[in-house]
């Protein structure tokens, strides 16, 4: 939004004006660590605020259901275009509302109500919809879920081969929202593909560190690829699906008209500038640094006594148990974001506690790679966590370092958000 269009809000409806002001100088002044959520450039906010949300387009380009698209046309073919290139793809889909919607035309492509699918267990890692109880995956088809290795904390491949020998399902999901390690694709596919299931996999959260070669590409793995477009591939809140040649008319099918209606064009835009940005050089920088910076938190949380999912992370995201500390996970996110370090409580695999009380913190440095820290900062993050988990009662010690952090945050402009 450019300062004028601000002003024409402020006059139109302060109240909202204000609090996105308040929201950009929060997002300033705080480490954001929630490892889905990032800051987008100027560019893609000015595309995502732009008159393309006064436009219907039902359909696919060339063949909708409105007149009056000789603009979206074009924008949603340069999203699909740079999509195909930049993933590698045979065929992509760029109108999914976000994961959830994405992730459902997946299963509207390839099962009926009732069928078997298979995903991981939403404590173990996965999301609502690879198949858990409480969600329209878990509650529309038969779902067999795959956890991981109580021993070692990665995904036990035996209970996967087996759950879907034994169980046949039509779709497995692969991929997380909770798991600092990488997904082997090759893996999955193979155990897809003998029992006769199709492969999606739900990139998420690692789509802008495949683009970078940050972590292995599940192309020539999956039969369909599901993403959200504005985790670490740094776009706007938006969804795709990429497929094979062979899974690609069945996969527009389902999302239109089987799902949505008019895509939401605006957001399209924002996704095809997304991936412009995401093919230039400096975002291979940017996928690395994030994964440097991540294994760098990590072993300074580790000297510092903090238990790692897995010991580590191969990726942006660090899962820790809190246990050791005597401290439950909510109570540790909110002093911590109280002291300007925002993450959010997550369940831990096998966890004894109550998802909205559970026993871990989940953490990850897209955003603040975005804002160009680097490992020394990364050094400041984990002492100004064990100083707050150490003692979260105390008022004092959190306001000090919420000021430390605002300082250090301070150094380190963020896209998009032009107050000083
Ligand atoms: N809710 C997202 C996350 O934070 O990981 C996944 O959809």
């Amino acid at each position: 939004m450019c300062e004028g269009d601000r002003d024409v809000l402020r006059e139109t409806d302060p109240e909202i004006e204000s609090y996105i002001a308040a929201e950009e100088r929060r997002q300033l002044e705080k480490v954001r660590l929630i490892p889905s959520e990032n800051y987008v450039s100027a560019a893609v906010l000015a595309a995502t605020g732009s008159v393309l949300t006064n436009k219907y387009s039902e359909g696919y380009a060339g063949k909708r259901y409105y007149e009056g698209q000789q603009n979206i046309d074009p924008v949603e073919n340069l999203a699909i275009e740079r999509a195909k290139k930049l993933f590698g793809v045979d065929h992509a889909n760029v109108q999914p509302y976000s994961g959830s919607p994405a992730n459902l035309a997946v299963y509207l492509a390839f099962c009926s109500p009732g069928d078997t699918i298979m995903g991981m267990a939403l404590p173990h890692g996965g999301h609502l919809t690879h198949g858990w109880n409480v969600s329209i995956t878990g509650r529309f088809f038969r779902s067999v879920q795959y956890q991981v290795s109580r021993e070692t904390g990665r995904i036990d491949f035996d209970q996967v081969r087996d759950l879907a020998r034994r169980e046949k399902p039509k779709v497995i999901f692969c991929g997380a929202t909770a798991y600092p390690r990488i997904i082997d694709f090759a893996t999955f596919a193979a155990i897809a593909h003998e029992v006769g299931a199709k492969l999606c996999a739900d990139i998420a959260h690692v789509a802008g560190l495949v683009v970078g070669g940050a972590h292995p590409s599940p192309v020539g793995h999956a039969d369909v690829i599901s993403t959200t477009t504005h985790k670490t591939l740094r776009g706007p809140r938006g969804g795709m699906l990429m497929a094979t040649a062979a899974c690609a008319k069945d996969i527009d099918k389902a999302v239109f008209p089987g799902l949505q209606g008019g895509p939401h064009n605006h957001t399209t835009a924002g996704i095809a500038v997304a991936l412009h940005e995401a093919s230039q050089p400096a975002f291979k920088d940017y996928a690395q640094q994030i994964v440097k910076n991540a294994k760098a938190l990590a072993a300074a949380l580790t000297g510092r006594g903090f238990a790692l999912a897995t010991g580590g992370t191969d990726n942006h995201l660090i899962l820790v148990d809190l246990t050791s500390k005597g401290l439950p996970g909510k109570v540790a996110a909110k002093a911590l974001d109280q002291a300007g370090l925002e993450l959010n409580y997550n369940t831990v695999p096998f966890d004894p506690r109550k998802p909205f009380d559970p026993s871990g913190i989940r953490l990850g440095t897209p955003a603040v790679t975005t804002r160009g820290m680097k490992e020394a900062e990364m050094q400041h993050i984990a002492r100004w966590m064990d100083e707050v988990c150490a003692a979260p009662q105390d008022e004092a010690r959190l306001t000090r370092i919420a000021g430390e952090v605002r300082e250090v945050c301070a150094r380190f402009p963020a896209p998009g958000i032009r107050i000083a």
